[in-house]
């Protein structure tokens, strides 16, 4: 394979194996043409780029019923509030705003109430006119030159461009920067957070890779790629959600802004781990494949004593759970889930079926996997009610856990 960056010869150091699209829920009739492609991960040590190798096409993923809201969750909502506020920083009263990737315009849509000039690009159609409703200007065209093109008037004068959980799921790396370059303003800055490489390693919490996520981004990794464009990072600042992310701040080489010393310190802690130079690739390798014989056993050990399982939130994440450890109906009854689109539906690849978060309480079950482990705090505080009555919570990462 070629590196998505650097376009040289790289090659492949683990396969999950066949896997299908990870937000591909599916009704009964289509699970005959089902698409599948072998998930493989890689490494560039020239940019420190983590990468999988192939992937389904973006508009296969990315269309008019894409079936993740960010306001699935009350914390993430808040963590949006609290990311504008921060992001203020940057702004003047008359600064253009860009959001990549901006969803259901959680984010956005504290700019547009304290009235600053925003937009959003937001390629799956459901999701971005959910956001026009709430009164924003959600474009419904992926961020790339051609959809740039089409608004002149924030070509070098945007403060801002922000995202979350966007950037790594852009192929075209190149072509972003180079989109960021033409957009961004004189000391305009480019903020983005993502699924962090050090996280994942340090709890082999592998479930982050699936086709969305095509890079698992570290520093050393930005930093490089941004050099590239005569830009710099300038400050690199940790996060708790979806299981640890981490927030770049970028801009261009030739202005006033200061570095921040984390960004030094954080990557000086990426290079003790190797996480610059890919030799941690082995050992996440082994601890992958000593977590997935671990979940089988600990399941199978559980439905020998006859409890009765089930899956908490179809997340995108639990696709790579259920197919890397070949997991399905078989030991998970079912998956509870709020979002509309995925309710009365079959989970990809293993085809266990998603029913109505409120349908749960009903069953009186005795475990519940936790695919949404990320908002554990804010699951455990609202269903306080299935401890109560005796359900046990299973999580796994950095290691199987019965709550
Ligand atoms: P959650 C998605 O990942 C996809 P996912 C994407 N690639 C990404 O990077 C992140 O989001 C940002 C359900 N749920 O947030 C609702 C409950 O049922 O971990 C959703 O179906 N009850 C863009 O899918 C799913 O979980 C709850 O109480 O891994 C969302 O899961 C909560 C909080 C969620 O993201
Ligand atoms: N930022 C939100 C949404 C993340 S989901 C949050 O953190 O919760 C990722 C979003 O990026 C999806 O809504 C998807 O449609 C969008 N996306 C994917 N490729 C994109 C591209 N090239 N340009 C803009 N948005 C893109």
């Amino acid at each position: 394979m070629k590196c998505k960056f650097t376009g040289k010869k790289i090659k492949p150091f683990m396969s999950f194996g066949k896997m299908p699209i990870a937000n591909g829920f599916l009704k009964k009739k289509d699970f005959n043409k089902e698409f599948f492609y072998n998930m493989e991960v890689a490494f560039s040590k020239e940019v420190s780029l983590f990468q999988i190798a192939d992937h389904p096409s973006p508009k296969k993923m990315f269309h008019k019923n894409y079936p993740f809201y960010t306001s699935s969750s009350k914390n993430m909502v808040e963590h949006f509030r609290k990311y504008f506020i921060w992001s203020k920083k940057f702004l003047l009263k008359n600064s253009k705003i860009i959001e990549i990737g901006s969803n259901d315009g959680s984010f956005l849509v504290n700019f547009k109430k304290e009235n600053f000039d925003c937009i959003g690009f937001e390629p799956s159609k459901n999701v971005s006119d959910y956001a026009a409703k709430r009164g924003l200007n959600s474009i419904n065209k992926f961020f790339n030159l051609k959809s740039i093109s089409k608004i002149t008037n924030y070509i070098n004068k945007t403060d801002l461009i922000c995202a979350a959980n966007a950037i790594c799921h852009i192929p075209d790396i190149k072509e972003l920067f180079t989109c960021v370059d033409k957009l961004l303003s004189k000391n305009g800055v480019f903020v983005f957070e993502e699924p962090y490489l050090g996280s994942v390693f340090e709890k082999t919490s592998y479930d982050q890779i699936y086709d969305e996520h095509i890079f698992i981004f570290s520093g050393s990794a930005i930093k490089k790629i941004a050099k590239k464009f005569n830009m710099r990072l300038i400050d690199m600042i940790p996060q708790k959600t979806h299981g640890g992310s981490m927030r770049y701040v970028v801009t261009r080489i030739d202005n006033n802004h200061n570095t921040s010393k984390s960004v030094k310190k954080i990557i000086l802690n990426e290079k003790k781990n190797n996480l610059d130079s890919g030799l941690f690739c082995k050992k996440f390798k082994n601890n992958c494949e000593k977590l997935k014989k671990d979940l089988q056993k600990k399941l199978i050990e559980l439905k020998a004593k006859n409890k009765k399982i089930f899956g908490y939130a179809a997340t995108s994440k639990s696709t790579t759970i259920l197919n890397y450890c070949n997991i399905g109906p078989e030991i998970i009854d079912f998956i509870t889930d709020t979002t509309p689109e995925k309710i009365g539906k079959y989970s990809p690849g293993k085809h266990i079926p998603i029913i109505n978060h409120n349908e749960f309480f009903k069953k009186n079950y005795d475990v519940a996997v936790l695919f949404a482990w990320n908002h554990q705090k804010e699951i455990f505080k609202k269903e306080k009610k299935f401890s109560l009555n005796g359900g046990k919570w299973l999580t796994f990462f950095p290691n199987i856990k019965i709550w």
